[in-house]
């Protein structure tokens, strides 16, 4: 199932449909690449039918932006006070995410997903708010929270709009520039810039701080996280926004992120293991090559100008 990773990947905000439509192109886009040959983790090639754990925190998930919201505050919390939990991996293309059993707990049939056993079972779908249930109740010491209501409206505001527009704006970018049958350049020049426009709001705002609430890293910072280390596949140059990368560099070198984005496993379009697939495999960075001169032509026939705010 390795072959399916890189292609859910781009999946991440589309509908099951148009996922069906594309497996084969980028299944045989992947098809020569030295990632077709990564094996998933033995657990990550598990197909669940249901929840496992009857204790603590159970997550269900998959490795994508959206995902990896989930996987590094239980990595952070973890650390921070050793507290366990139990991962079941939805492989997103297998629509998993769509049975039954997963829609009860999650019912707009997404991941991620977490259960608390400890709360009678409790479910909660949706990445911000599994951040801010989870800090609420096993952050005792704030670490990657707030107490302060200003502190807690800022993060708040943040979380927000990442699940209004960076999130939305950039899966749509992905799809725009990957996943449609094909390339309609009003789409792709309109998403991409979107994503680029808000690169720059996260820019602006972390220019005379190191992260996005009260100079502390959390669960503000976290829920951007995964989209950013995302950029450069989303073809979005990081490097056009200094205090940005500045801030990405940083949370990548947290060794609890660097677990939580390994559940169920490294993605390859991570910022770095992108540029890094781009030396390695020729034939990856000529289509990849393609695709930026087609954002390129998209951008100048519609007249795109950066602009942000
Ligand atoms: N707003 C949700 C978005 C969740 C979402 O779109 N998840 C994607 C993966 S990143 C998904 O489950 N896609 C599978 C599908 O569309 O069926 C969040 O932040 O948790």
């Amino acid at each position: 199932m390795s072959l399916l990773r890189p292609f859910t990947f781009i999946q991440f905000q589309g509908s099951p449909r148009s996922f069906t439509r594309i497996l084969p192109f980028r299944t045989a886009q992947f098809h020569s690449s030295p990632i077709r040959a990564r094996v998933l983790p033995e657990m990550a090639n598990e197909r669940p039918t249901g929840l496992k754990a009857t204790s603590g925190i159970e997550l269900l998930t998959w490795g994508t932006p959206n995902g990896v919201k989930a996987s590094i505050i239980l990595e952070e919390l973890k650390e921070a006070y050793g507290k366990d939990y139990t991962w079941q991996p939805i492989n997103i293309s297998q629509n998993i995410q769509k049975e039954a059993w997963y829609t009860k707990l999650g019912p707009n049939g997404r991941i991620p997903v977490i259960v608390d056993h400890d709360q009678g079972g409790f479910a909660v779908q949706e990445g911000s708010a599994i951040l801010t249930y989870l800090t609420r109740h096993y952050d005792p010491e704030h670490k990657f929270s707030f107490t302060d209501p200003l502190d807690i409206s800022r993060a708040e505001q943040w979380m927000a709009w990442q699940h209004g527009g960076l999130g939305p704006m950039q899966g749509q970018a992905n799809h725009f520039n990957r996943a449609a049958p094909e390339r309609i350049y009003w789409g792709m020049q309109r998403y991409v810039g979107e994503t680029e426009r808000l690169a720059g709001i996260l820019d602006n705002q972390l220019k005379d701080n190191d992260y996005l609430v009260g100079n502390k890293y959390s669960i503000a910072d976290i829920a951007s996280f995964g989209w950013v280390n995302a950029l450069r596949f989303s073809g979005v140059d990081i490097d056009a926004f200094p205090n940005l990368k500045k801030w990405w560099e940083k949370i990548l070198a947290r060794p609890a992120v660097v677990r939580g984005l390994s559940v169920p496993s490294r993605s390859p379009f991570g910022n770095d293991t992108y540029e890094q697939r781009l030396k390695d495999d020729k034939e990856f960075a000529e289509k990849e090559g393609t695709l930026k001169k087609q954002i390129t032509e998209a951008k100048e026939k519609y007249n795109y100008k950066y602009a942000s705010p």
